[in-house]
């Protein structure tokens, strides 16, 4: 499907530095190190409900990890998905009576344009489940064909002992993992299982359910295939960086990664596994199902300025769990009016010092609180630099994203 236009990013003189980011495997801030194109796979929307602040973070934190890289000199091969069939779209639409199709349509509408404004760079491939049943299909066939799937009834399960692996991503033990499991969409008592935990490939057709005809059956797949086998077709294994919220962890990215491995008999399925902390808002996650939201669409028709949205959004460190607050968008607003009117100024102190600290604060697993001190510092001088405040606007939005004129 297509995804949403791209804000030119400046060329900035000289060269950004190597990202170094926390991967969730190693519990460690390691070195990326792309090739000549960097790959990155971040988990995107189920699109039965507007984009709150929680997501737009998320993204945020990833659209930083693009501009450091292409800053570095890496080209960029960003892939996302859209869930827009599975249980919880279906249950929206089932509860509104609105058809399930038009009601992911409109809400990836709506992500896209809250994108767009809040200038987060699109990704090169937007792939919807939808579209990608056909890929699917033959991957869940090659698992079976295999052994590391089976069939129960009619659905196909993933077998967690298909490679040595499993466990390896989140470093949960086993009774957390099972808890997650329940908790975010799996089916630990289904009798029949191997295991607990195996995962659901391919669910057969439900009475009232969507389904495809394929060679497994009428049905339709399960939600980790969904992100392995898109991101595994179009980056290849072994890919920079698989990214999304840290509700991601388990079981989400440790079955995709598990399927992947299974797969291809390769391992690991992405070097870095980059996770976003939590928004929350009184005390809770902020979540579509617990309805406590605030959404960037709602704040852009109240008349906010999304570059204030973003700036309010990389004021944390993006590993955090991190409350919103209604305060946080007047100070954000008053920062914003205050780097404009500095970069408007005919001159000010060089901007090279800047520069550097901005590269080398965001090469630092992203430290954006600290990059944007160092701009709040730069506003306060004052100097003669009369070439400074358009290589500090430019550094501004080719690095934090942040339009200044
Ligand atoms: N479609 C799946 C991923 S394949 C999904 O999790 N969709 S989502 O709409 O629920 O979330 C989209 C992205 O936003 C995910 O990366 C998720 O981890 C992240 N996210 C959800 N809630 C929050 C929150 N409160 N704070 C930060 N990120 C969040
Ligand atoms: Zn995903």
């Amino acid at each position: 499907m297509d995804a949403w236009a791209a804000c030119e990013v400046p060329q900035l003189p000289g060269r950004g530095s190597p990202l170094r980011l926390y991967d969730t495997s190693r519990r460690a801030v390691t070195a990326t190190a792309p090739g000549a194109v960097a790959g990155m796979y971040v988990c995107g929307i189920t699109p039965y409900d507007a984009t709150h602040l929680g997501h737009a973070a998320t993204y945020l934190a990833f659209d930083l990890v693009q501009r450091v890289w292409r800053d570095a000199g890496h080209a960029v091969r960003y892939v996302q998905n859209v869930t827009d069939v599975d249980d919880p779209l279906l249950e929206r639409a089932a509860r509104t009576g609105e058809d399930w199709t038009d009601l992911a349509a409109r809400e990836t509408d709506l992500f896209r344009s809250d994108m767009t404004a809040l200038r987060v760079l699109p990704p090169d491939e937007y792939v919807g489940a939808v579209e990608s049943v056909p890929e699917l299909v033959p991957a869940i066939s090659a698992l079976l064909e295999s052994g590391a799937a089976y069939r129960l009834d009619d659905d196909v399960y993933f077998d967690v002992a298909a490679t040595g692996h499993f466990g390896y991503e989140s470093g949960y033990d086993r009774a957390t993992m099972l808890d997650l499991f329940a908790e975010r969409g799996g089916d630990p008592q289904r009798p029949g299982k191997r295991d607990p935990l195996d995962s659901l490939l391919w669910r057969a057709e439900r009475p009232g359910e969507p389904s495809w005809p394929t060679s497994l059956g009428r049905g339709r797949p399960g939600w980790h295939i969904e992100c392995s086998v898109i991101a595994l077709n179009r980056l290849g294994m072994g890919f920079d960086v698989q990214g999304g919220g840290s509700d991601l962890v388990f079981p989400h990215h440790e079955h995709s990664a598990a399927h992947a491995e299974a797969l291809t008999g390769a391992h690991p399925f992405a070097r870095h596994y980059v996770h976003a902390g939590m928004i929350g808002l009184d005390g809770e996650k902020m979540s579509k199902s617990r309805g406590n939201l605030v959404l960037v669409s709602k704040l852009r028709a109240a008349g906010v300025e999304p570059m204030a949205i973003r700036l309010a959004l990389l004021d944390g460190h993006y590993r955090a769990d991190r409350e919103w607050t209604g305060g946080r968008l007047p100070a954000a607003e008053e920062r914003l009016a205050r780097w404009r009117s500095a970069a408007d100024r005919p001159a000010g102190p060089p901007a090279e010092p800047l520069l550097a600290a901005l590269r080398d604060r965001l090469a630092d697993d992203l430290d954006s609180t600290a990059a944007m001190a160092a701009v709040d510092n730069w506003a306060a001088g004052a100097g003669d630099h009369a070439g400074a405040p358009a290589i500090v606007a430019d550094a501004v939005d080719a690095l934090l994203g942040v339009a200044l004129r």
